[in-house]
């Protein structure tokens, strides 16, 4: 018998880190593995994603997700059940086949993403393999350089400001378990920060502050603050990176960045950014320009793609074609990696690797409607993927993810590397002008 064959799958509504429904998958093999997965969702969206399949009408908002479940339980099930959960690209082929759209609309990308990787766990779960390792073999023993936000803006905090995430990253620190130390003391600082000046407001979707501030630059200003008071070498041990999410305020090369009553072109973002990269310590830019402006991003990062790693998230929304054209036309040197963008696994490692074809870094990434479930840290190991995006440092969804991490580095033991500035290898040193 082979006991890889899937006997059963079933899909369930659980709910995510904003009281949201969303879909989990069980796979069953038919020697005994269970693998399960849950699909996350996102809030700032590209056009170009997988798109989760939601009720509509009036209950729980429109956001149930019974019609995906029923795709699950029903046609998804009749299709994959037999199949041999060894061959993860023909499962994923044939969910890309019963769908039948660009976009998995039909059966919902947040049902094929959630089958997509409740097979892989289940495989691994029958191999007596942690996922990573049985993504990556014994090559697999790089752990990510975090990037994780500190202050929440844009479309996780009713854009109270318009950047979306200022987040630090640690590529000064030796360990993934050292750069949490330090982050944790840059996240526990720049709340104290905040709360003496008045300025603290809760958190946002992801756990980061959300500030009252008067300028977007009063986020950079803050962040380089906290990570002083935390004995850290701005630049050095820790630097700056931010997610712009321009779609989220910018269409047809115009953007308005509302807290302070500005209105910009693409040239004029592009120079506030730059002015930006020179005086503080930024290492990363993502989504700096809007998914519809690809001159923008392509002037950007002729402007400061060599100092700077230029990040595609709404722009490529993890699409191998998509990341191919923007690799040709010169837009971006960096793709974000989110498997529900995608919608399987197998399109997934496909966009990782048209990234790594173009010369492209690569950040595997969360969404911001989260769970407990920690995939996206065994796919960035196990894929050998230098850096990981998660959120914040407070909540457990995020924690979850930070902790299984550790998990992961303390089995690794000595054979661990942290990928520390190897992300960052080929860039002129942060804050300095070109
Ligand atoms: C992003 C993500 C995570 P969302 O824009 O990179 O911060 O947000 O999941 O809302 O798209
Ligand atoms: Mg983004």
């Amino acid at each position: 018998m082979n006991g890889f064959i899937i006997t059963k799958l079933r899909g369930r509504r659980v709910w995510d880190s904003r009281g949201r429904p969303t879909v989990e998958v069980e796979v069953d093999l038919a020697g005994g593995a269970v693998g399960r997965a849950i699909a996350p969702a996102g809030a700032s969206m590209g056009t170009g994603e997988a798109v989760d399949l939601r009720d509509g009408g009036a209950h729980l908002g429109g956001l149930d997700v019974q019609n995906a479940l029923a795709n699950i339980n029903g046609e998804i099930r009749m299709a994959i059940a037999g199949m041999d959960a060894t061959d993860q690209a023909a499962v994923d082929q044939v969910l890309i086949a019963l769908d039948g759209t660009p976009n998995k609309s039909r059966l919902g990308g947040n049902a094929t993403i959630a089958v997509s990787m409740a097979v892989a766990h289940a495989r691994a779960v029958a191999v007596g393999e942690p996922l990573w390792r049985h993504l990556g073999g014994f090559d697999a023993c790089t752990l990510p350089l975090p990037e994780i936000q500190i202050i929440g803006g844009g479309a996780h905090a009713r854009s109270r400001v318009d950047v979306q995430d200022f987040m630090v990253t640690m590529p000064g620190a030796s360990s993934f378990d050292e750069a949490l130390v330090w982050t944790a003391e840059v996240y526990r600082l720049a709340g104290k920060l905040l709360e003496d000046s008045g300025r603290l407001q809760g958190v946002a979707d992801e756990g980061g502050y959300w500030p009252a501030f008067a300028t977007n630059e009063d986020g950079l200003e803050l962040l380089v603050r906290a990570i002083e008071a935390a004995g850290l070498k701005p630049g050095e041990q820790a630097a700056i990176s931010l997610d712009i999410a321009a779609s989220e305020f910018g269409r047809g090369g115009r953007y308005r960045l509302a807290l302070e009553e500005k209105d910009l072109d693409s040239d004029g973002l592009a120079e506030l950014l730059i002015g930006w990269i020179d005086r503080y310590p930024i290492v990363s830019i993502e989504d700096p320009m809007a998914e519809d402006d690809e001159a923008g991003m392509r002037r950007f990062t002729e402007a400061a793609g060599r100092r700077v790693q230029i990040v595609g998230d709404d722009f490529v929304v993890t699409d191998a074609k998509r990341i191919r054209k923007a690799a040709a036309a010169g837009a971006c040197n960096a793709a974000l990696i989110k498997p529900n963008q995608a919608g399987t696994l197998t399109e997934t490692k496909a966009a990782l690797e048209a990234a790594r074809a173009a010369g492209w870094g690569a950040i595997v990434s969360a969404r911001s409607g989260e769970t407990e479930d920690v995939t996206i840290v065994h796919l960035a190991i196990g894929w050998g993927v230098a850096q990981l995006k998660v959120g914040s440092f407070a909540r457990a969804e995020r924690m979850a993810k930070w902790n299984e991490a550790l998990r992961i580095e303390e089995s690794l033991g000595t054979m661990a590397l942290f990928a520390g500035r190897l992300p960052f290898a080929g860039l002129a040193p942060a804050g300095a002008a070109s």
